[in-house]
């Protein structure tokens, strides 16, 4: 029995992860529970999978699931305390890092160095502070599995290869709902455009990225961290139908991909396995229902994502955490309607000409002091 604590237990990893360890009981506890503010989500998953723990990170709403649950035994907690406290237990075999964007970094962190391994769906957190994650990881002895289906799709073409022979990975990418549309006809698309990915069903700021290819900026930071390799070493292809997951290239051509229909449910039960595969009764690949697999090169010069993030981290770390955090906050803006879709750009390269040269390979606090500098210039512009 492997027990759990799901960091972003409410979000769409969150809710899958519990629908696999509902199907799964004899494998897995539910230890802890956490999420931003959903309260009415977080008193059905409390009652129906009794953790010990749960925690809101929003203070008011934690009180407010407090009363809610009085009838349960189960500690209730809040704010970042909360969230550390809980991926450090004592009991914790794993930790599902779950939650969306940097507020994901403190809690991980503090895992890693209680050795507790990781499932790791927040990309945002390597992304930012890769090059401190992963030495701690290795110095503590913590697995990192992702969650990420293209990082996972990696994971498993590396199984048993050499990673010496690796030559490139190819990071695919379905495109986003504005696949083939140029700079000036993304002009006036609105949220609802923007949210219908045509492939994957995901949350608001993920899909929102997936539109910009912030995302795949993200994912290809994400992947030289995970996997060890130089970033121009990962290339990624446009791959519109999402059936193939990624590739890894060798030194001898060979090329390995994963397969498998646009379903989260798969790398996330694979992650928590430990690499592990475990039957899945859900839905297979039917070949003769495809009629094509495409491959096209991304267009850079209408989405500009991926380029801002490969160019950040070419900067310094430290820029890796402008490019992330005036993402963060332009998404969020564009979801309230205060921005146009073209600004997520402007507003990422407005935080890039910011001066912190001072710190090339932050730290902790000089990663959590350069997010919230950037937050305070583009909330005081936009
Ligand atoms: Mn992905």
């Amino acid at each position: 029995m492997k027990n759990l604590v799901i960091l972003g237990s409410t979000g769409s990893i969150g809710t899958q992860t519990l629908e696999i360890v509902k199907d799964k009981k004899e494998d897995f506890g539910v230890l802890a529970l956490a999420a931003y503010s959903n309260v009415d989500l977080m008193e059905k998953q409390v009652r129906e999978f009794l953790p010990s723990y749960v925690v809101l990170y929003v203070e008011s709403a934690a009180k407010d699931l407090e009363d809610r649950i009085k009838d349960l035994n189960v500690k209730v907690l809040s704010g970042m305390e909360g969230l550390e406290y809980i991926s450090t237990l004592d009991e914790c075999d794993m930790l599902v890092a779950a939650m969306v964007g940097m507020i994901g970094i403190r809690p991980t962190i503090a895992a890693v160095k209680a050795g507790k391994d990781i499932a790791l769906a927040n990309k945002e957190t390597l992304v930012t502070a890769g090059h401190i994650i992963v030495p701690l990881c290795k110095e503590n002895n913590v697995n990192l599995y992702p969650v990420d289906s293209e990082h996972s799709a990696i994971y498993q073409c590396l199984k048993a290869q050499d990673r010496k022979m690796v030559d490139k990975i190819l990071l695919t990418a379905s495109g986003g709902p504005f696949l083939g549309r140029k700079y000036e006809e993304l002009k006036d698309v609105s949220l609802k455009d923007a949210l219908n990915h045509p492939n994957w069903a995901m949350g608001k700021k993920i899909t929102i990225d997936s539109a910009s290819l912030v995302n795949k900026g993200l994912e290809v930071i994400e992947a030289k961290w995970l996997f060890d390799v130089e970033i121009e070493d990962v290339e990624v292809i446009i791959h519109p139908q999402s059936i193939i997951h990624s590739m890894v290239q060798f030194k001898d051509n060979a090329v390995l991909a994963q397969l498998g229909l646009p379903d989260m449910k798969l790398p996330i039960q694979y992650a928590l396995y430990e690499g592990n595969r475990q039957s899945m009764p859900e839905r297979k690949i039917d070949f003769f229902s495809l009629s094509k697999l495409d491959f096209l090169k991304p267009d850079h010069e209408t989405f500009k994502g991926i380029k801002l993030a490969v160019d950040s981290y070419n900067r310094g770390y430290i820029y890796t955490t402008v490019f992330n955090a005036a993402n963060e906050i332009a998404n969020r803006y564009f979801q309230e309607g205060r921005i146009k879709f073209l600004q997520i750009y402007d507003i990422i390269e407005d935080a890039l000409t910011l001066d912190f040269d001072y710190c090339k390979t932050p730290t902790l606090d000089e990663i959590l002091d350069v997010e919230s500098k950037v937050y305070e210039y583009i909330s005081k512009k936009y």
